[in-house]
């Protein structure tokens, strides 16, 4: 029997617009989620868009015979930045969008370079930009108030920069961010703005869209720029991922990536990878403060594999506590809080929503990460054991997406996970962090994604440790 989805009162003209806060849209939805429940509608201009947030209909829009991803109209946006890079083309054609070769031709190249051996080859490299990281805290001294979010995105940054291009952005040796990384969270804010709009809306902020334009054009000429020097100056042994790029031909086309795509794919990583890590690893830090006993847990780990040892990659398929405690930080505060998808044909969801072939369907990562009949009733506490001994084998199916979904999930999360662990390992081993203000209450900041906001630690040095 069919169910009517349900949906806020519409305004005239408007439909259900201003239900999504353009500064800040996952608020929105996961306050329509709170209202409504497991599904429900908005009527926007030219559209109708679906929001889930239950695991069981989740599960049924990860099926990628039913549904795929079509850029939504953020990510449409954000292509004046990333173009037909990975994150924001179209593998298919969808309805509004037409199948990009380029996307194929990229995924095939790239996939084998995110991939162990390549992971394996960038460990040396990420371990320089987090010893950095480590070398700064310990200069700042155990009094300085550390910016979690600022200094996590530093080193994002720069891992990013020197693990997939050789490009050392050197973040930890200025005060203030690399002009690239303002640039982008500039453009990222704004696109999102420009999506939650109407067209005679964004008419009237053309001032705005010049000042986008203008830094998209900035951050293209820095990216052609380490191209050009790359050309100029083969590093033939450099198996990074610029190299792969621009050398590796594709043996399905027999084509080598064009030099425009590259570009926009060398930004899609820094975009996709820099905040999603930065955010991981703050929220990651709060909830290791709010709950000592999986601290202590995490630093006895550290103690038992690494001990006063250098950290090496063998040891991290060890720090098995960590990577469940960056699993469940991925569960409760998921830096991208949702993706979304289209239906390929009218269908009935949970055998009684009706859904239309013209929907867009938007996955609200929360709702499904806070589901009660997949995590149970102690959904919203912090506990890295649910991951443990394999027990992230078992999870009811679709209960866990952060990376996203199918053929169009991160192709950076082993990137991710790797540098994660490992900078939590360094920094477990060296430190012992504490919250500068105990009663901070979490507060949460959103541009394309979501990270704490005035979150601060304190960091001393653990007695005995060099
Ligand atoms: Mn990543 C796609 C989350 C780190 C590069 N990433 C996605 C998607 C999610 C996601 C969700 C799917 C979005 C969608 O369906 O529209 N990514 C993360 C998280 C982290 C992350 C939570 C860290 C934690 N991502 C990284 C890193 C890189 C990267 C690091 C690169 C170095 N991600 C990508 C790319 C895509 C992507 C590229 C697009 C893949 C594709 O569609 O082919």
């Amino acid at each position: 029997d069919e169910v009517p989805i349900p949906q806020p009162p519409p305004e005239f003209l408007l439909g259900n617009l201003r239900e999504l806060d353009p500064n800040f849209p996952s608020r929105s939805t996961q306050r329509l989620a709170d209202l409504y429940g497991e599904i429900v509608q908005l009527q926007l201009p030219g559209r109708r868009l679906i929001i889930v947030s239950s695991q069981q209909l989740a599960d049924e829009i990860c099926d990628d015979r039913l549904f795929f991803k079509e850029p939504g109209k953020a990510l449409r946006e954000v292509r004046a930045l990333t173009g037909d890079g990975l994150f924001t083309s179209a593998h298919e054609d969808g309805r509004v969008m037409k199948r990009e070769e380029n996307w194929w031709k990229a995924h095939r190249l790239l996939v084998p370079a995110f991939g162990p051996l390549g992971l394996r080859k960038m460990f040396d490299d990420m371990q320089d930009i987090s010893a950095q990281m480590m070398l700064r805290w310990d200069r700042l001294g155990d009094q300085h108030a550390i910016d979690c979010s600022d200094d996590f995105t530093r080193l994002a940054f720069d891992t990013i920069g020197l693990c997939s291009f050789g490009y050392r952005f050197n973040e930890f040796y200025s005060d203030e961010a690399h002009p690239f990384a303002t640039q982008m969270a500039d453009v990222l804010k704004m696109s999102g703005r420009r999506s939650s709009r109407t067209d005679l809306q964004n008419i009237l902020h053309r001032w705005e869209e010049q000042d986008r334009q203008e830094k998209v054009k900035l951050m293209h000429g820095l990216v052609r720029e380490i191209v050009e020097e790359r050309k100029a100056n083969p590093k033939p042994d450099a198996k990074d991922l610029l190299n792969t790029m621009l050398y590796s031909v594709d043996r399905e086309s027999g084509d080598t990536l064009d030099e425009q795509n590259v570009i926009y794919n060398m930004v899609t990583f820094l975009v996709a990878g820099h905040e999603t890590t930065s955010g991981t690893l703050s929220f990651l830090w709060y909830n290791l403060l709010k709950n000592p006993e999986a601290f202590h847990r995490a630093q006895k780990q550290v103690d038992e594999v690494v001990g006063d040892k250098v950290l090496s990659l063998d040891m991290l398929p060890k720090l098995t506590y960590l990577d469940s405690a960056i699993k469940e930080t991925l569960r409760l505060n998921s830096p991208i809080p949702s993706f979304s998808v289209i239906p390929r044909d009218d269908c009935l969801l949970g055998g009684k929503y009706r859904i239309q072939a013209t929907d867009a369907i938007l996955l609200n990562l929360h709702g499904v990460h806070n589901d009660a009949a997949a995590w149970g009733s102690d959904y919203n506490e912090f506990k890295p054991e649910r991951f443990l001994d394999g027990k992230f084998q078992t999870l009811p199916p679709s209960s866990w997406k952060p990376f996203g979904n199918g053929l169009r999930a991160c192709i950076g999360r082993g990137f991710a996970e790797q540098e994660m662990i490992l900078n939590t390992a360094m920094l477990l081993q060296r430190f012992s962090p504490e919250m500068v203000d105990p009663g901070y209450k979490l507060e949460i900041k959103s541009t394309l994604t979501i990270k704490p906001d005035g979150f601060y630690m304190r960091v001393r040095r653990r007695p005995g440790k060099s």
